[in-house]
């Protein structure tokens, strides 16, 4: 795309930051554009084509209309179809072109996302006249009126927050990360010293013999490193970081996170995350300890030491445990000596008892990423597809 179109509809990291443009090529996303009409959709959505050449297209035929709460089937089988048939054959992009004013039809489309294993971002084209009605009722094919464009600007506004922002591995990235994941609890659940110490610390009802993947048999769907917490709006301060110019900036932006230590707690397996300059920037503030725990963990930890990537939890715990126990490892780690070390392969394996073991590896994983945030309500329940 030319300088003159990004002018136009604004910049972008998937046309204009090559990083991005060439992760992308190799992820599985979902775009999902999203403005009143006449706001320059149509000129994003062919700028992602001439981008992305390969890329499946899905717009509806049908005129936009205020209420689309009153979601009609007609209207939007035929996109359905077309993004069903997308999802079968693996395209890398597919972009749907809607107005995408009511939340329930974003929310059918993230979910449709969600179970297909694709990253959705939802995309706006920033042009100047995107929110001027009066500009709009000239500009839009439709012959919308003013009035019917204000209505459509209410919902529109209604700003999309997702359950939470963060980083989303790629697929094969994913894949790794589940291998390194089942590799480190195969090496462990062969290790005589860990598996004297670590039973001692679990509820383990069964008869058979205590089975450390059994253990953790709670898998997340979808790899993520969260930065921030949102549930949908509902997290104190969370609408100040969804409309952050930093946010704002770096959505739809590809990152590579390094993963330097895995760690297995009673609870939790997951995958210490050590943030560079860049990715710092996105991370919040004041998160340190303070979600979902009782902010003991967070004193003296450098900024984002809590990133992670839940790999896994024991039964009825909560993914959100898994930054907690990453916390408390690395306090201990600070003030204590581990009670077992071990020279693996892939790096050093150290105890601070209770079952807390972590792995500093000699040499970090690399994972892609792209950012972006989790929508979908629609879940059965949320935190058995997505997290814990
Ligand atoms: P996680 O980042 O440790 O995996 C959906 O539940 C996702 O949001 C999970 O992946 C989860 O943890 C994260 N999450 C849930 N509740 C949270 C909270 N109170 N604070 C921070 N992250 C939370």
């Amino acid at each position: 795309m030319g300088a003159k179109h990004s002018k136009v509809i604004g910049n972008f990291p998937f046309l204009n930051d090559n990083g991005t443009i060439e992760t992308i090529k190799e992820a599985h996303t979902l775009f999902v554009l999203r403005g009143l009409p006449g706001s320059g959709k149509s000129i994003l959505g062919k700028a992602i084509k001439e981008k992305y050449p390969q890329s499946l297209a899905c717009a509806s035929k049908f005129p936009p209309v205020a209420d689309e709460a009153e979601t009609d089937c007609d209207r939007y089988a035929q996109v359905d179809e077309g993004l069903e048939w997308g999802f079968k054959e693996i395209k890398n992009v597919i972009v749907v072109d809607d107005n995408h004013l009511a939340a329930k039809r974003l929310d059918h489309l993230t979910s449709l996302a969600r179970d297909n294993d694709y990253i959705v971002l939802i995309v706006s084209p920033k042009t100047e006249w995107r929110n001027d009605c009066e500009k709009l009722a000239t500009q839009s094919q439709w012959k919308l009126t003013v009035e019917q464009l204000n209505s459509m600007k209410q919902s529109y506004q209604e700003y999309i927050i997702p359950y939470f922002f963060g980083w989303f591995l790629l697929r094969r990235s994913a894949q790794e990360m589940r291998k390194n994941a089942e590799d480190f609890l195969k090496q462990l659940s062969e290790m005589e010293v860990f598996l004297k110490e670590f039973v001692g610390c679990v509820e383990w009802h069964s008869e058979e013999k205590f089975n450390l993947q059994e253990y953790f048999q709670k898998k997340p769907r979808t790899l993520h490193c969260t930065t921030k917490f949102c549930n949908y709006g509902e997290v104190p301060v969370c609408r100040a970081y969804a409309e952050s110019k930093v946010v704002e900036d770096n959505y739809s932006k590809a990152f590579t996170l390094q993963v330097v230590a895995l760690f297995v707690t009673p609870r939790t397996v997951g995958a210490r995350v050590l943030l560079n300059k860049n990715q710092e920037l996105l991370w919040p503030k004041e998160q340190e300890g303070d979600d979902g725990g009782d902010g003991k963990e967070k004193a003296d930890l450098p900024f984002g030491s809590r990133a992670h990537i839940t790999l896994a939890c024991a039964p009825r715990v909560k993914a959100v445990q898994t930054g907690l126990d990453l916390l408390h490892i690395l306090k201990l780690e600070e003030g204590k000596q581990p009670t077992h070390e071990v020279d693996v392969e892939k790096g050093q394996l150290c105890c601070y008892d209770e079952g807390q073991w972590i792995l500093n590896l000699t040499k970090p994983i690399e994972v892609k990423t792209l950012f972006s945030g989790f929508y979908p309500k629609k879940t059965e329940p949320i935190t058995e597809s997505v997290g814990c």
